[in-house]
């Protein structure tokens, strides 16, 4: 497996044609995105990750070459930070609505800190509800897995999977993950046909 950068979109207008299938990586801000997919492509530093939340402003293209074709990743701007202002979260929304819309994008990864999915956040809801009215295939991570126990991190899937289905989304199944621990990643390149 080959992964490289392509390129970035700041504005809609920007969003490239690439004639690949697509996987987005959509969450909060600080969630763990441009980490995973770090760890996905088993390259450190490919998406800059970062301790400062709203680091990744544009939509990040990469590629992974395999035997049998090319994948995109799209690395998305994070929702939800909160020292953005108005104009900030009008960008993001536009952005990321636009993105959401191309015919290429054949599946979303939808993260969540796990400490954040009990309840989870009301943007995370209302962009899940958006998706699945949308018909996207949506898979959900729990990342940072590695911050609590096994225990721990099995109790907060069932409390997460409640939450969900109060709000009439059907959860079949959800992925934990920690690149720090190498947890779910492998999971995650199987399922989406990255190996
Ligand atoms: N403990 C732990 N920390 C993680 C994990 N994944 C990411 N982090 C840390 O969380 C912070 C944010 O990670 P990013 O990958 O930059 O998050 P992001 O979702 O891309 O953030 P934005 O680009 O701002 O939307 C960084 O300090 C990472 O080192 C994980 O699995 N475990
Ligand atoms: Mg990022």
């Amino acid at each position: 497996m080959q992964s490289s950068y392509i390129t970035s979109a700041q504005q809609a207008h920007q969003l490239p044609e690439l004639g690949a299938p697509e996987i987005a990586m959509v969450g909060r801000s600080n969630c763990g995105k441009s980490s995973l997919l770090n760890a996905l492509t088993q390259r450190r530093n490919l998406a800059r990750a970062s301790n400062t939340p709203g680091r990744t402003q544009m939509v990040n293209f990469f590629a992974i070459d395999k035997a049998d074709g090319r994948i995109i990743l799209a690395d998305l701007p994070g929702f939800g930070f909160s020292a953005s202002g108005r104009e900030a979260r009008r960008h993001w929304q536009t952005l990321v609505t636009a993105y959401l819309k191309r015919p290429t994008l054949k599946e979303v990864l939808f993260l969540i800190d796990i400490r954040r999915a009990d309840p989870p956040g009301e943007e995370d809801i209302a962009l899940l509800k958006n998706l699945v009215a949308g018909h996207a295939i949506v898979t959900l991570v729990l990342t940072k897995s590695d911050k609590m126990s096994a225990a721990a991190g099995k109790m907060q899937v069932a409390k997460f999977k409640e939450h969900m289905e109060e709000c009439g989304l059907v959860v079949p199944e959800v992925t934990l993950t920690s690149t720090l621990k190498q947890i779910g990643i492998a999971t995650l390149q199987e399922k989406l046909g990255l190996k």
